[in-house]
């Protein structure tokens, strides 16, 4: 079948907006069609050039919600006109991963997801007769996308597709990490590196878990208001009180060093600030964001030996086909606010205004609509 998307040709370059071939699914395979996919921070890190993964030309987006169209062979767990999010992280419930129940990073499909083909090594995707990558197993940038059974979760069919595809990543990144993954206690100091589109989300799950002092840290001085709104009761800026105080800021801010940091930038110097603002002895830094490829963290191994603790979490520890339906509940029901972080919602044809208020600070989160 045909289908518009739009498509990253090169590094750097904004995406265009093509008819693409698309293929039908195999065994195990799902068509859906895309309804609604935000623009996470990650679709422009690999667009910039800078994920050793990237591949081009690609379809890029890896936040969507959509309809079953079409199922292959086997498929069990789904049906034609099934609500549907495209997962990145899939849940297989067979690989070693899924069995251990000690992490998400479900192993089945991740090396073919990396080179951008089908589990079975091709790509679904042609344009004027030549190959067009997948992206993160999702392309959520195109109008209809194939993806295997175990990457996609079903969900209610009366929850809007342009604010629920924000649970495939964002949502479940930001709320999971402070759930799954650091397991914030109530009382707890926890500080925010970065209110974007993941850090609000941070935000917003560790009001949820009865934090006390919820600390952002953002050079943009416009993300306060919102920060604010979502539970923030504290703000640094880099800017004002000088890069290298904002450990010591934080560290008297909370009486001592945080419980909980979370880092939502991606950048290694925040990462350390992110560290050595934790609360000696037993304080957890939880890195969210993703750096550039060939970038490295550093900090005085005595940072850990005296307690402090390093992680990190891809898409908030779920386990999507499991927890993600329950996120979207959660939103339905009222106990997530997920409508004020879409600031901006366009068609297709705008998409590159998305990256464009990314860059310039000026949305949270946009949404594209099919
Ligand atoms: P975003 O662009 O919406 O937000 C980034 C925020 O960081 C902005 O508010 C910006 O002003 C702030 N910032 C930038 N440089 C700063 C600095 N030096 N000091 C302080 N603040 C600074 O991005 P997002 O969509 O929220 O994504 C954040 C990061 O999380 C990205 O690296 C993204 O790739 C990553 N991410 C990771 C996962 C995961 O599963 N681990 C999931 C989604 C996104
Ligand atoms: N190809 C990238 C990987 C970047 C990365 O860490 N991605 C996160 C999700 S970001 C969503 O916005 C992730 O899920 N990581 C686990 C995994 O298996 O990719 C790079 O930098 O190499
Ligand atoms: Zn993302």
């Amino acid at each position: 079948m045909k289908t518009r998307a739009a498509v990253a040709w090169k590094a750097g370059a904004p995406l265009t907006i093509e008819t693409i071939e698309l293929g039908g699914p195999k065994a195990g395979e799902v068509l859906v069609e895309i309804m609604a996919t935000g623009v996470c921070h990650t679709d422009a890190y690999t667009l910039s050039g800078a994920d050793p993964e990237g591949l081009f030309p690609a379809i890029l987006g890896h936040e969507g919600a959509g309809i079953v169209r079409e199922v292959g062979a086997g498929v069990a767990s789904l049906k034609p006109g099934d609500h549907v999010i495209p997962l990145y992280t899939p849940e297989c419930r067979q690989c070693k991963t899924c069995l251990s129940r000690r992490s998400n990073l479900c192993t089945a499909i991740r090396a073919t997801q990396g080179k951008g083909v089908m589990p079975d090594g091709t790509s679904r995707f042609a344009c004027d007769g030549g190959e067009v990558f997948h992206y993160m197993g999702c392309s959520t940038f195109s109008n209809f996308t194939v993806l295997p059974e175990i990457a996609l979760a079903k969900v209610r069919e009366d929850a809007p597709f342009d604010k629920i595809c924000y649970i495939g990543c964002g949502v479940t990144t930001g709320i999971g990490a402070v759930i799954n993954t650091a397991k914030v206690w109530p009382g707890a100091n926890v500080v925010v590196f970065g209110l974007g589109g993941i850090g609000l989300n941070v935000i917003q799950g560790a009001r949820m878990a009865g934090a006390d002092k919820i600390i952002g840290v953002d050079l943009n001085p416009a993300k306060v208001e919102m920060a604010k709104k979502f539970g923030m009761t504290d703000f640094v800026n880099p800017a004002e009180v000088g890069s290298d105080k904002v450990v010591q800021a934080i560290v008297d801010l909370t009486g001592g060093g945080a419980d909980f940091s979370f880092e939502c930038i991606g950048l290694p110097v925040t990462m350390r600030q992110a560290l050595e603002c934790c609360h000696r002895g037993w304080g957890e830094s939880i890195i969210i964001g993703v750096a550039a490829s060939g970038q490295e963290i550093s900090t005085r191994p005595f940072q850990l030996v005296t307690g402090r603790v390093w992680k990190g979490t891809a898409f908030g520890g779920a386990r999507g086909r499991t927890d993600v339906p329950k996120i979207v509940d959660w939103y339905m029901e009222g106990k997530i606010n997920i409508d004020d972080l879409i600031t901006h919602t366009m068609p297709l044809d705008e998409i590159n205004t998305a990256f464009d208020l990314m860059h310039e600070g000026k949305s949270i989160r946009s949404v594209v609509t099919f």
